[in-house]
């Protein structure tokens, strides 16, 4: 009789894992235990070196655009699809490893169990170490947390040494052995095996298929809590209501209070919306699940050098100081030409300086060092801040609360500033003489990360062409972003021909971005479009085209169409 083969192991090791996955998952959507595969993830990525997690998101960027999918939907997806499939790789290579010692043992039950544990230890130890370190997403408490994740992965390992055994001594159908000839004798033992291996794979399927199917519905069912009332209305009664207009009125009346609503120039149909719907908002962060903060007992302390240590409520920052409200665009510094890792919504919060004046700074201190719930961290520079009192302390988005994913319940806004020097999902504040370079700056991207001024051409509207005076015209249309600098003028050329000025909206604020429209005399055949923008100050934008490292994209947006 053989002995097992060592892709038998392979296959029993990535059975045994996916059902593994499907429990680990279920376990953490019903009682809020650790997801060990995310929290590998955000470890690994968080360790290596800034250049290649650099050269990792990018691959991974490339790839997703050229499936033709939406970058900052989908990019969290891949990120928890590559952490999956990194453990299910661990499972394969553990399974066929564990069959190619056991190979070479005389076949024992107890050995193959005793081998199973230790390739359930060998795995599972480094992942338990792991996730109790970096998880900032389970409910359970450490000691439940562990006893799980030690229990499963033993439990993993053990099966699979039994699978082991189990095939190496296979039980031959009653009442087949005696008739038969030594190689139909064989023939039998292979059919056990495979028949053992059969209900092996449905077994491990149903799990698999089970859990993968119940676990997101456990979890956002014990999710949705944290981040305002689920229900519409209420959101745009918010939002109402911090614009300043009839909380009852609805959408309609929403668009009506948009400061800009009396602008008459209309977007060109296909541009993106000037307010992007919440939901549609782009999310970076270093994390593959976002941080659980609980905003009731969650406290931002306020220490080094300052004369008077406190610790502030979120009830606090609502109250005790005069809301301000902002429309804000909001960029990733790895948003290239013409990518989607940009939105615009309402931000409100408290002036920081205000807060910060609570607990007296110290004359000698300089920076503001911000720390977050994820490990992630910045450094605001004293002389910023009180050269920009727009620097707020945010706690609603869209006039609701933040979302879990979007940093609740405190995140900065820094204008001008890409989005990786405003840390989400604040815990602490320390004023300090000398600066800490940020969670992104250590890692090699630049250290101020101003905002790049940006134009986009979002839609060549040639189904809306219309005619005027006997000439067919066709819309064009997008945004320019400069940060808080603004756009004095967006230009358009098509053929390489003459520079057009576009007609701009006026934006929500003065840093938002601004939609743009050209109305362009219709010829057809395959036309070669760009744009260019010019800063309020004159300053035009950068044409020379170089990468999102370190300091954001530059080069103008370039297409082609058929028209
Ligand atoms: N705590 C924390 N804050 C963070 C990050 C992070 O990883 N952790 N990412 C930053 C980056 S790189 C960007 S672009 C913005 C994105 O904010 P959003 O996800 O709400 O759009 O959050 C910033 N704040
Ligand atoms: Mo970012």
């Amino acid at each position: 009789m053989d002995k097992p083969r060592i892709v038998t192991g392979a296959l029993v090791g990535g059975l045994l894992t996916a059902a593994l996955v499907a429990l680990l998952a279920l376990a953490d959507g019903l009682a809020g235990l650790p997801f060990v595969p995310f929290d590998v993830f955000d470890w690994v990525a968080r360790t290596l070196p800034g250049g290649v997690i650099t050269f990792g998101i990018d691959a991974m960027v490339s790839a997703l655009i050229a499936l033709n999918l939406n970058v900052s939907e989908a990019a969290k997806t891949a990120e928890q699809a590559m952490a999956i499939a990194a453990l299910l790789g661990a499972g394969v290579v553990g399974g066929a490893a564990l069959f190619a010692v056991l190979r070479r043992m005389p076949d024992s039950l107890r050995r193959s169990l005793i081998g199973g544990l230790a390739l359930g230890l060998i795995v599972g130890l480094p992942g338990l170490v792991i996730s109790l370190s970096v998880n900032q997403t389970a409910t359970a408490g450490p000691l439940a947390s562990a006893l799980w994740i030690l229990a499963a992965f033993l439990a993993w390992g053990a099966l699979i040494g039994w699978s082991y055994a189990r095939l190496a001594v296979p039980v031959p159908r009653r009442g087949a052995a005696a008739s038969v000839t030594t190689a139909e004798h064989l023939t039998a033992e292979q059919l056990d095996r495979r028949r053992f291996l059969i209900r092996l794979g449905a077994g491990t399927a149903a799990i698999t298929v089970v859990g993968a199917r119940l676990a997101p519905v456990f979890r956002t069912r014990e999710r949705a809590a944290p981040s305002g009332p689920a229900d519409p209305g209420a959101e745009e009664a918010a939002l109402l209501a911090a614009l300043g207009a009839d909380p009852t009125l609805g959408a309609a009346a929403l668009l009506a209070a948009l400061p800009n609503a009396d602008d008459p120039l209309a977007p060109a149909p296909g541009t993106r919306p000037e307010y992007t719907p919440l939901e549609a908002h782009y999310r970076i962060d270093i994390n593959a699940r976002p941080p659980r903060v609980d905003g009731p007992t969650w406290r931002l302390p306020i220490t080094g050098m300052v004369a008077n240590e406190v610790e502030l409520a979120l009830s606090d920052l609502v109250a005790d100081f005069e809301p301000l409200h902002r429309f804000v665009t909001l960029s990733c510094i790895s948003n290239r030409i013409g990518g989607d890792l940009i939105g615009t919504t309402l931000w409100t919060g408290a002036r920081l300086s205000e807060v910060l004046a609570v607990a007296r700074p110290l004359p000698g201190a300089r920076f503001l060092l911000i720390e977050a719930a994820d490990g992630f961290h910045e450094a605001l520079s004293l002389d910023l801040l009180a050269r920009d009192d727009r620097i707020m302390l945010t706690y609603h988005w869209d006039g609701q609360p933040l979302t879990e994913e979007h940093g609740y319940p405190l995140r900065i806004y820094i204008p001008d500033r890409y989005g990786m020097k405003q840390p989400k999902w604040i815990t602490r504040f320390e004023l300090a003489a000398d600066e800490r370079p940020g969670y992104w700056v250590q890692r090699g991207w630049d250290e101020v990360a101003r905002v790049q001024a940006t134009s986009v051409i979002d839609t060549v509207a040639g189904e809306e062409a219309f005619e005027r005076d006997g000439q067919t015209y066709v819309p064009i249309g997008g945004i320019a972003y400069a940060g808080a600098r603004g756009i004095g003028g967006v230009e358009v050329r098509v053929d390489g021909s003459e520079w057009t000025q576009a007609d701009l909206r006026a934006p929500l604020s003065d840093t938002t971005w601004v939609i743009w429209r050209i109305d362009w005399p219709l010829s057809e055949g395959e036309h070669f479009l760009e744009v260019r923008c010019v800063e309020a100050n004159g300053a035009p934008q950068i044409d020379r085209l170089t990468d999102v490292r370190p300091s954001g994209a530059t080069g103008l947006h370039r297409i082609t169409r058929q028209l």
